[in-house]
């Protein structure tokens, strides 16, 4: 199972629709908070191509976008490859 992270706020419901599907596939996730810091928003935003909304998600490493973003992979049946790598 590839590395999977994503970046959020603790008051954003495309995040907790992000992590209620990684959840829901059984996938481990790291969770980083970038409300209160703004040295990881902007890591964030580098790593993502200059995207500044959360969720921002990683699967090995590799931006994935955000929650439709990976909700969208899912329905097209290509989520599951990718969390395999
Ligand atoms: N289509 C995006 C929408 C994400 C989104 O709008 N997130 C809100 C927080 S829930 C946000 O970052 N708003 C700040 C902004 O738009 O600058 C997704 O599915 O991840």
């Amino acid at each position: 199972m590839q590395r999977v992270e994503i970046y959020t706020t603790p008051s954003c419901p495309y995040c907790l629709a992000a992590k209620r599907l990684l959840t829901a596939k059984g996938v481990a996730f790291e969770e980083t908070d970038v409300s209160a810091d703004p040295g990881k928003r902007a890591e964030m935003m580098q790593r993502a191509g200059g995207r500044h909304t959360v969720p921002q998600i990683f699967i090995g490493g590799k931006p994935v976008g955000g929650s439709d973003d990976i909700h969208a992979l899912d329905r097209a049946g290509k989520l599951d490859a990718l969390l395999r790598g």
